[in-house]
């Protein structure tokens, strides 16, 4: 049980709250408070001397609750039990511990299935983001992107890279998500702040795993970059991070890498791999793999991501198309 600093209720200070307005203070739809009300019985627990019902500051703090456990994967229904259960003790009020359930993929409930449209979508505050058939990890990771929520975020990630290792959590809850906050901008031009907020939280999550773990001693390292003019890097720092779990040291040299800085890095730390990563078609450039220099020993080169999907190899170039496979081909080349 922990305690947090819920405010108590003070009807003579604070404004109670309509539907509407409550609903804009916690940024819901005013249809879904209404649902939330009837189906868990998570709405105001008093009338005001007019007949309307109005949302007291405690019962905002408790809807506050059901949010951040909604936000951390919870069905609705745990998540206003979680809530209801908050006991208002003087100035704070007594939280239990929140209903997380980042590690599970049970699937979803028929009480969540019947609250998320059945469609698998995730709704916060009117936007909403397609995650069909993801895991309730990837919902509530899902959840917290829309809502901003940086916090939430990164505990969420965090929280499953320590319960189900690297490779699980990008491929499981991660990518799904990443994939539906590109959709949702290509359809609808609308979300670069949450690609951004998911990104900026991703980098230190998955880094520090990388940091965290001890390489093989005086192994040569594995050197990662992404293409002259590419941003997109986010996978080369999950694939350090899952070589790291197998001891394998990675030098992740980051986006838009000139290619002066990359040959000078190959002669300095004298790789036993390098690999390159683009996204987009057009940073694709067979004539930067020719022009790497050869060194002794030699380094074996690979490429990954889905900008070099129909582009022509040069000789001696691997292709690494996924997380696990790229962790397997390199793990396979280098401890030998
Ligand atoms: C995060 C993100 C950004 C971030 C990048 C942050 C960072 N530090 O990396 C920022 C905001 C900088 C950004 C910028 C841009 N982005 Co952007 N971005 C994304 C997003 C949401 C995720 C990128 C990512 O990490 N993908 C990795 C995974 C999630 O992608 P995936 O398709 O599931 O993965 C496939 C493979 O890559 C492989 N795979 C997956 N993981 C791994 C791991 C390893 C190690 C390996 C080997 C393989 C592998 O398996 C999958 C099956 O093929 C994508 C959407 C998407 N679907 O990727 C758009 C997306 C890539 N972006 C796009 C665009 C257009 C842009 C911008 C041009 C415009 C913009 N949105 O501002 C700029 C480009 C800037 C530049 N010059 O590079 C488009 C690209 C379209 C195209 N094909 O040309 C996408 C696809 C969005 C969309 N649906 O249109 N972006």
């Amino acid at each position: 049980m922990s305690v947090s600093a819920v405010p108590a209720p003070n009807a003579a200070t604070e404004a109670w709250l309509s539907v509407a307005a409550a609903a804009r203070r916690l940024g819901v739809a005013p249809a879904t408070l209404r649902t939330w009300d009837r189906r868990y019985g998570i709405g105001p627990t008093a009338h005001t001397p007019g007949r309307h019902r109005r949302y007291s500051p405690a019962d905002l703090a408790r809807l506050e609750l059901m949010q951040r456990a909604l936000v951390r994967g919870a069905s609705p229904a745990d998540a206003a039990a979680y809530a209801l259960s908050a006991r208002t003790v003087g100035p704070a009020a007594v939280v239990p511990p929140v209903p997380a359930r980042v590690t599970e993929d049970g699937g979803a409930s028929p009480v969540e299935l019947l609250e998320e449209g059945n469609d698998g979508r995730v709704r916060v505050g009117g936007r909403v983001l397609r995650l069909p058939g993801a895991s309730r990890a990837a919902r509530g990771l899902g959840r917290a992107a829309l809502a901003l929520d940086a916090s939430a975020v990164h505990r969420l990630l965090e929280e499953s890279i320590a319960a189900s290792g690297v490779e699980s959590a990008w491929d499981d809850v991660v990518r799904p998500v990443l994939a539906a906050v590109g959709e949702r901008w290509a359809h609808s031009g609308v979300g670069v702040e949450i690609e951004h907020l998911v990104s900026e939280c991703v980098r230190p999550a998955f880094g520090a795993r990388a940091a965290a773990l001890r390489p093989v001693a005086d192994a040569r390292p594995v050197l990662l970059g992404a293409m002259p003019d590419e941003q997109h890097m986010l996978p080369l720092v999950v694939l350090a991070a899952a070589l790291a779990e197998r001891g394998i040291p990675c030098r992740a040299l980051g986006a838009d890498l000139p290619v002066t800085a990359l040959v000078a890095a190959i002669r300095r730390t004298a790789p036993v791999a390098v690999v390159l990563w683009a996204q987009l078609p057009q940073v694709a450039d067979v004539g930067l793999l020719e022009a790497l220099p050869r060194t002794r020993p030699r380094f074996r080169r690979y490429v990954a991501g889905p900008g070099w999907d129909g582009v022509a190899l040069p000789e001696r170039t691997g292709r690494l198309l996924s997380l696990r496979a790229a962790t397997a081909t390199i793990s396979d080349a280098v401890l030998v």
